[in-house]
């Protein structure tokens, strides 16, 4: 096995720039968020890559309809989708466009070694294709004769195509699935791909033909690069490879590779199998979470129907939306967003809980007229085996459950005490292991709650403490 390590790297799905973010994206981005931040808590050189697929059909008839070049379209597009990402704070390393030069060199020198392991050749594909999933689908997939995710009807393509031979790997992955229980999580969507491979795996088309838009196929001009094989490349081409192999050799493999359900076909048997065939190892893990609806309807580009994560963040703060979305539903599982219960979330555990806490101690600190030598605590001493071992499992509702207990059990010492009732001395006695505890809560919730945490921690510095206007005010 891999020696221990003191990088993490971590990455989210690159999205189609087609449309602007929504609520889903943002989570599979938040999520990796916080990994990235905890794992840099640790101490680890941790690097998050996030980035647009720009290579896609949908690109050019997304242009066409906006009436701009598909490069006038994708460029001002990638640029809204990193001015999101930056607007709520999401603490990424690169940005990968799959139109960069950088990328495609990358995609070329991939190439050049699948090609010369034997693993691409000719041949006729026929098939339904759905511009939705950007994807074939089976006939047997379709619901009425549509695409059971984008009710779009197949279109029927016949042409001529390569191919990559998916189907010779297929023992080799299913051995790293036994080999590797963890490499697919969760449990449910390793079954779920074991079965595919077992049963349905076949070689995939990577090239297309007759199209304007896409990476030209190194070895033919007539066709262009397939989307996909061309987009799980920028996992490497994001940290380097084929432009800069010192970076990409420190970050290289990925130690978690964050998707949605959707996508998992792809990542987690398409794209070890591009690997090994390229001789390149493998990522650790690939965690697949599942999908958000709004009123019990699938959000997404196709149907429409999108919650823009900016206008929340705006309303209720970048923290209060992570915290709702990583409180709400088990990471893994399916949830239904509402803006009523992220409303109700916000009040009841934000502005009565923490923030309620956070004022009150920091009034009484004010009150004492006391002054706090206080503790520097790291972010291990901060945070319990508990927090930590959550985190480990990606159990993100677990962990925010033990930094509520805290807050909780620090709320109740303050009225089984009746601290408003203590003076002087006797009043800064009794607050210093409270304000120890603070300090310590606002360090584990850096991952989660990022600004709220740097505000705490800087407000509850000492030695003076001055009263503190509520950090989350009612809504
Ligand atoms: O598939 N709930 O891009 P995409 C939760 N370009 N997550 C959701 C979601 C929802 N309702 N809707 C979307 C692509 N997502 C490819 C990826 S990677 C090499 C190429 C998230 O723009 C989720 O992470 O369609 C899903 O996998 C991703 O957005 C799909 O984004």
């Amino acid at each position: 096995m891999r020696a221990m390590s003191n990088k993490y790297y971590i990455t989210t799905p690159i999205y189609y720039v087609n449309d602007l973010p929504h609520i889903g994206h943002t989570y599979s981005t938040v999520a990796a968020d916080i990994l990235k931040r905890y794992h840099k808590l640790l101490g680890k050189d941790s690097f998050l890559l996030v980035g647009t697929d720009e290579n896609s059909q949908k690109s050019s008839e997304a242009a066409g309809r906006a009436g701009l070049t598909t490069e006038e379209y994708v460029q001002e597009m990638s640029t809204k989708w990193e001015q999101t990402w930056q607007k709520l704070g999401i603490s990424y390393n690169n940005f990968i466009r799959t139109t960069s030069e950088e990328h495609k060199k990358g995609v070329y020198d991939f190439f050049t070694l699948v090609e010369k392991k034997g693993d691409i050749y000719k041949g006729e594909y026929i098939g339904l294709y759905c511009k939705g999933c950007e994807a074939f689908v089976t006939e047997k997939e379709l619901v009425d004769n549509l695409c059971p995710i984008h009710k779009l009807p197949p279109e029927e393509i016949k042409e001529e195509n390569y191919f990559f031979r998916l189907s010779k790997y297929k023992e080799d992955l299913l051995k790293l699935y036994q080999d590797n229980p963890e490499f697919i999580q969760p449990e449910s969507r390793r079954r779920e791909i074991i079965n595919y491979v077992q049963n349905h795996l076949e070689d995939i088309s990577i090239s297309r033909q007759g199209m304007d838009w896409g990476i030209p196929f190194p070895t033919d001009e007539k066709h262009r690069i397939y989307v996909w094989f061309d987009a799980l490349i920028n996992y490497l081409t994001g940290i380097g490879y084929g432009t800069d192999d010192k970076t990409f050799e420190e970050y290289w493999p990925a130690n978690l590779q964050i998707v949605g359900k959707d996508i998992i076909k792809f990542h987690c048997a398409l794209w070890p199998a591009m690997l090994m065939s390229a001789g390149l190892p493998l990522p650790e893990k690939i965690f697949a979470h599942g999908f958000f609806t709004i009123n019990g309807q699938k959000i997404g580009k196709s149907t429409g129907n999108s919650i823009d994560p900016v206008r929340l963040t705006e309303e209720y703060g970048f923290d209060a939306l992570r915290y709702y979305l990583f409180t709400e539903i088990k990471f893994g599982g399916d949830g239904d967003f509402s803006e009523e219960k992220l409303r109700e979330k916000y009040n009841s555990d934000l502005a009565n809980g923490l923030g309620n806490l956070t004022a009150r101690v920091a009034k009484l600190a004010e009150n004492s007229g006391g002054e706090f030598q206080l503790t520097q605590h790291t972010f291990n001493e901060a945070s319990t085996e508990e927090y930590q071992q959550c985190i480990e499992n990606l159990d993100f509702q677990g962990a925010l459950q033990v930094i509520w207990q805290i807050i909780r059990s620090l709320d109740k010492t303050i009225s089984d005490n009746e601290l408003w009732k203590f003076k002087d001395e006797e009043l800064i006695t009794q607050l210093r292991p409270l304000i120890e505890d603070i300090r310590k809560v606002s360090i584990i919730l850096e991952p989660f709650l990022p600004d709220t945490a740097k505000l705490l921690q800087s407000h509850f510095t000492g030695p003076k403490i001055n009263a503190l206007n509520p950090i989350f005010p009612r809504k």
